[in-house]
């Protein structure tokens, strides 16, 4: 059996996972794509149907979602429709593989984790991709089995080449960048952030009049581990994620480019020689096995009737600790975390 998905936004992120699901995923097909932009959803639908099958464009993502010919929703909609979304994919019974942030606050994201919860079954996954990257999983395995002793610190640097949307403020760093950092220090250390302090630096001159960036984000753990966090949105470098764990035995890093460094010969005239390599330039290209592996978990799953990665309370969890990031922000204070 094929799992007929339907993709809601198509967008960067919403165009790239049709992509991958029409060409790349198995027991899966493409059947239709919704997005307020038709003649966009209707281009992306005329590239990959093309092959023999053809995929149905909606205006309405709820049109999709109530389409009879979807078994499974792929959600690449901006968060801040991501709830009516959700519920009505949980009202139908269908699996959501829904992209962070999970909703815009923690009350809207704790509706959606009731209704899934009063209609009996998991149905909701949140796109935490990291949790299915190689290199995070091995760190993250490192970490539980115990060779570096107890968990100290995390050090975490979250940094993109520039930011196109003008609506990306400090908000915004907060609630769609660092959302990624709440969910992996979750889930490397398997434990919760009890506070989040976030400042920042006089900022970049490339950052939009008043937005804060970079900003450093400091959570303090239950087990009083410390996770430190640089998100740069305009860095002018590239993408560039990467984590130093810290324990009381030994240490770790993750994301370094390491595979793709070159050296140059020293020139002749005595010259130093010089070392460096490419640095991608978006999460498409250095997460794309990571997007991969997810979707593919997600579809195995969906069919087994069953819900892998982050869950719908994993996504409130961490609206509720960017919440508090974002009190911080405002005030320059810890500010705790109040955990349902
Ligand atoms: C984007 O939405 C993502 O999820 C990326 O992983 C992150 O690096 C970026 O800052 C966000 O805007």
């Amino acid at each position: 059996t094929s799992l007929r998905v339907g993709v809601v936004g198509v967008g960067l992120m919403g165009a790239d996972h049709a992509r991958r699901l029409a060409t790349r995923i198995a027991g899966a097909s493409l059947v239709a794509l919704a997005d307020p932009d038709v003649e966009r959803a209707q281009a992306l639908a005329d590239e990959l149907g093309g092959s023999g099958g053809t995929v149905r464009v909606h205006a309405d993502p709820l049109d999709l979602v109530a389409d009879e010919g979807v078994d499974a929703v792929l959600l690449a909609s901006p968060g801040s429709v991501h709830e009516e979304q959700l519920l009505a994919c949980i009202e139908r019974g269908v699996h959501v593989l829904c992209e962070k942030p999970l909703t815009m606050n923690g009350d809207s994201s704790r509706r959606v984790v009731e209704a899934e919860r009063a209609g009996g079954r998991d149905l909701v996954q949140v796109g935490f991709m990291r949790r299915f990257d190689p290199e995070y999983v091995r760190l993250h395995e490192m970490l539980a089995d115990g060779r570096f002793g107890r968990p100290l610190v995390l050090h975490q640097t979250h940094r993109n080449l520039s930011v196109p949307n003008p609506d990306f403020r400090s908000e915004m760093i907060v609630r769609d960048s660092l959302v990624h950092e709440v969910d992996c220090a979750r889930w490397l250390l398997g434990e919760e952030i009890v506070s989040v302090q976030v400042i920042g630096p006089t900022p970049t001159r490339h950052a939009l009049d008043g937005v804060v960036d970079p900003q450093i984000s400091i959570f303090r753990m239950a087990s009083g581990a410390v996770v430190t966090n640089e998100v740069f949105v305009n860095s002018r470098t590239g993408y560039e994620v990467r984590v130093e764990a810290v324990g009381e035995d030994g240490s770790a890093i993750i994301g370094r480019p390491w595979g793709e460094v070159y050296t140059t010969t020293a020139g002749h005239d005595g010259a130093a020689g010089t070392w460096g390599g490419p640095i991608v330039p978006d999460y498409r290209v250095r997460f794309e096995r990571a997007y991969d592996l997810e979707v593919q978990a997600w579809v195995d799953a969906s069919l087994r009737g069953e819900v892998v990665g982050a869950t719908s309370r994993d996504g409130w969890i961490s609206t509720l600790v960017c919440s508090a990031g974002m009190e911080s922000l405002a005030s320059g204070r810890p500010v705790d975390v109040a955990l349902p």
